[in-house]
């Protein structure tokens, strides 16, 4: 089987009750980018990449795009294999892994539909039909971040991200234990995420002011090198997030002790068969993660979820859905929704998603 057309499309999705919060930046509206690949016998699949707005992370809506068409001609006659498309496009353009991913996905997506494997089997099989979720609590007082943090223990999600940074440490010292309150005797698991917001100075500071509380540390500061400096001075377990930019990195940061968990996003590793390898690299070291990503709608939230319930559940940090910021759905019968804290795994093959195409209009460039 062989990629015969590819189609990109252009899709806004507004912030559903906005603004999304975090250290330093909110989103309103976040502009997405769908690719649709025909294979030569005439399946399609689907991929999407949408980053988090322009400074979230190396990457942005328009640069997908132009990486995505930049690839495209090339990609035509190529065998849909993971690994022959991943080799493929680096031959054709050198980083944008964020672009590439969604091509790895619709290719999932492809060969799934091709073998009539839910691309979860595809990724080594599911350890699970129902794959636990975490959510993100927003930048908010430490009153509003407890109330938040009442409901979703009582929706039943099992881990809690809390944002951080952006201001006085001592607030966010006092959201934390305000939070704990709520949680604490649970069993649900806490991270505090600066993304990037907090200098060496104030991470330290509310490490040690929260010392009392088992909570992780979530891409504290901007660099590897200030990674590398603080490990050694918290409290608290580090995770990597935005820094994790390839596999490459991850390794470095596993094999230095330089992170004890990361918050991982498939569209910035590349796509699911770098995802798989990602998660193999941290089973074999008994590493925590997620496997999540910035933002984007059914097909991104499917394939996250796929990836996700092949996880080894003690490693297993959940998969973020931007879901409940999203009004609708891609696919209104099989879109990927919230249930107490956990994601059904779609059952089709492939990732289980048939988006309905009119949402997105006609593509803005056809290969
Ligand atoms: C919580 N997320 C997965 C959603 C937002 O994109 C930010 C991200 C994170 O962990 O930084
Ligand atoms: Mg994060």
């Amino acid at each position: 089987m062989k990629i015969a057309e590819i189609h990109i499309y252009q899709h806004d999705l507004p912030v559903k009750n906005g603004p999304y919060t975090m250290a330093n930046a909110e989103v309103w509206s976040l502009d997405t980018t769908l690719v649709k690949l025909v294979a030569d016998n005439g399946l399609e699949g689907w991929g999407e990449t949408c980053p988090l707005g322009p400074v979230y992370d190396k990457a942005h809506a328009q640069g997908a795009r132009a990486a995505l068409m930049e690839m495209a001609p090339g990609l035509i006659g190529t065998d849909c294999q993971p690994l022959t498309m991943n080799r493929r496009m680096n031959a054709l353009l050198m980083g944008h892994s964020y672009a590439k991913a969604a091509v790895d996905i619709a290719l999932h997506d492809v060969l799934g539909k091709r073998l009539g494997l839910r691309v979860a089997d595809l990724l080594g099989g599911a350890v699970t039909d129902r794959v636990p979720s975490y959510y993100a609590i927003g930048i908010e007082t430490p009153e509003e971040a407890a109330r938040i943090a009442r409901e979703k223990r009582a929706e039943g999600f099992g881990r809690l991200q809390v944002k951080a940074g952006g201001r006085d440490p001592e607030v966010d010292i006092a959201v934390a234990h305000k939070v704990w309150e709520q949680i604490q005797g649970s069993g649900m698991r806490l991270a505090l995420d600066a993304n990037r917001g907090w200098t060496l100075r104030d991470a330290q500071f509310v490490s040690r002011g929260c010392s009392g509380i088992p909570l992780i540390i979530e891409q504290p500061c901007q660099t590897l090198q200030e990674f590398r400096k603080l490990r050694p001075l918290l409290c608290h377990p580090l995770y990597m997030d935005e820094s994790s930019e390839d596999l490459a990195i991850v390794t470095e940061a596993i094999g230095c002790g330089q992170a004890d968990g990361f918050g991982m996003k498939a569209t910035r590793i590349g796509g699911l068969q770098n995802m798989r390898a990602f998660r193999d690299i941290c089973e074999a070291n008994q590493i925590p993660h997620t496997c999540d990503d910035a933002w984007g709608g059914d097909i991104l939230a499917a394939a996250c979820t796929h990836i996700g319930a092949t996880v080894r559940p003690d490693l297993m940090e959940g998969v973020w859905l931007a879901a409940p910021y999203i009004d609708g759905h891609y696919d209104t019968e099989n879109g990927i929704r919230l249930d107490g804290g956990h994601i059904a795994l779609p059952q089709g093959p492939g990732l289980g998603i048939t988006p309905d195409q009119s949402l997105f209009g006609a593509p803005v460039a056809s290969f």
